[in-house]
């Protein structure tokens, strides 16, 4: 297991480099270029530029989230060959910079979806949370709004400024899409880009879908252990992996989510670890990583028990100790902290998850 923290870039971060250096057992940082559209290649000179960057704090770049697909791809429309080939071009350049692992997501037009990005919890720390309710009766325009206006201005990831203003857009093309021809395009891309993965030792790791519920009737495609084992299927190669993401698929109440690291760990190259709280049988607010409705014990422990040896962050944090007081702006720094992505809750869980790992590995015989 090799834990990692995730860091936005030098622009894009409230949490300093050398701060996620001072996390006990953080070998290496998970980060992106967030500023590159979704479809660009990304250049030699910016990678060198991110991988100097993370080295210079004693840290390892060695996991990317996200390398974004291109929505003509998920779309299957005629543009979808160019951007695929970017796309390997992108792969090529990573590989030239000793990239392992690459996060992505397949998710239509959004990313993850929340009704609240900084709910009050009693003991005054903030987080976020999920209502069925009230995502039924919003509009994804009146969802982007409200996240523009609750993030005070900071670009939240998978809801960059460039998707959404073609949202409405975007969403209507997906109006006649079969599941079926939704699996296909995944196919397509993954016949495409999985050999040069091969290629350039490059694990690809998808990310399921968060929520693992139908949003504005948009497709869906990796929510379950089913709809997992069918996507690795698409491809069968080990370079075709999974980000087993706790949170995501611990959403809905049938994903017994050990289970599934147990059956699927040999092709886990990424596990985003958190908890959550639910408050009803669809709705939930992300807790602290030890207290909640998830068994975070018995995750790690099937993933440990399977012979796990692939990269884990702390995944989502609530906002805890004034860093989301006033606006949402760090103590540490004038950006502001994203939801999920302050520094002490996250350094927390990953202090949890280093001894959860120590205490379900430490004195086993090796053979
Ligand atoms: C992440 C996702 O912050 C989050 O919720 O888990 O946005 C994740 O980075 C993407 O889906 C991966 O492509
Ligand atoms: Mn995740």
């Amino acid at each position: 297991m090799k834990m990692t923290f995730r860091w936005f870039g030098e622009h894009d971060d409230a949490v300093p480099l050398r701060y996620i250096a001072q996390i006990p057992n953080i070998s290496g940082v998970v980060t992106s270029l967030l500023d590159i559209p979704a479809g660009d290649v990304w250049s030699i000179a910016r990678i060198r530029h991110m991988r100097d960057t993370v080295r210079s704090a004693g840290l390892t770049c060695e996991v990317i989230e996200s390398v974004n697909v291109h929505e003509s791809i998920k779309l299957g429309a005629p543009e979808r060959d160019e951007k695929i080939e970017n796309y390997i071009k992108t792969l090529r350049n990573l590989h030239e910079f000793g990239i392992k692992a690459v996060c992505y997501n397949f998710m239509p037009v959004l990313d993850w979806v929340r009704s609240h990005l900084y709910f009050d919890l009693p003991d005054g720390s903030k987080t976020m949370m999920f209502s069925r309710d009230f995502i039924e009766n919003t509009t994804p325009e009146l969802l982007a709004a409200r996240y523009a206006e609750d993030s005070g201005g900071v670009a939240l990831p998978g809801w960059e400024p460039e998707r959404l203003l073609y949202i409405t857009d975007t969403i209507a093309r997906y109006a006649d899409m079969t599941d079926a021809q939704y699996v296909a395009n995944a196919e397509y891309f993954l016949d495409a880009v999985i050999p040069y993965a091969e290629r350039y030792d490059i694990k690809m790791a998808i990310h399921p879908d968060d929520p693992p519920t139908k949003i504005f009737g948009l497709p869906r495609l990796v929510n379950d252990a089913d709809s997992i084992a069918r996507f690795l299927a698409l491809h069968d190669s080990p370079y075709n992996g999974l980000t087993l993401c706790t949170g995501s698929l611990g959403a809905n109440p049938q994903n017994d989510v050990a289970a599934i690291a147990a059956r699927f760990t040999d092709r886990i190259h990424f596990a985003h670890i958190r908890n959550l709280q639910f408050v009803s049988d669809t709705d939930f607010y992300e807790s602290s990583h030890q207290s909640g409705s998830l068994n975070i014990y018995g995750i790690v422990r099937a993933l440990a028990d399977n012979g796990f040896d692939g990269y884990v962050r702390p995944d989502h944090g609530r906002m805890i100790w004034g860093e989301a007081d006033g606006m949402a702006v760090s103590p540490m720094s004038r950006t502001a902290a994203r939801p999920g992505y302050g520094l002490y809750d996250r350094a927390l869980g990953a202090a949890y998850l280093n001894g959860l790992w120590d205490a379900v590995t430490r004195g086993r015989v090796v053979n």
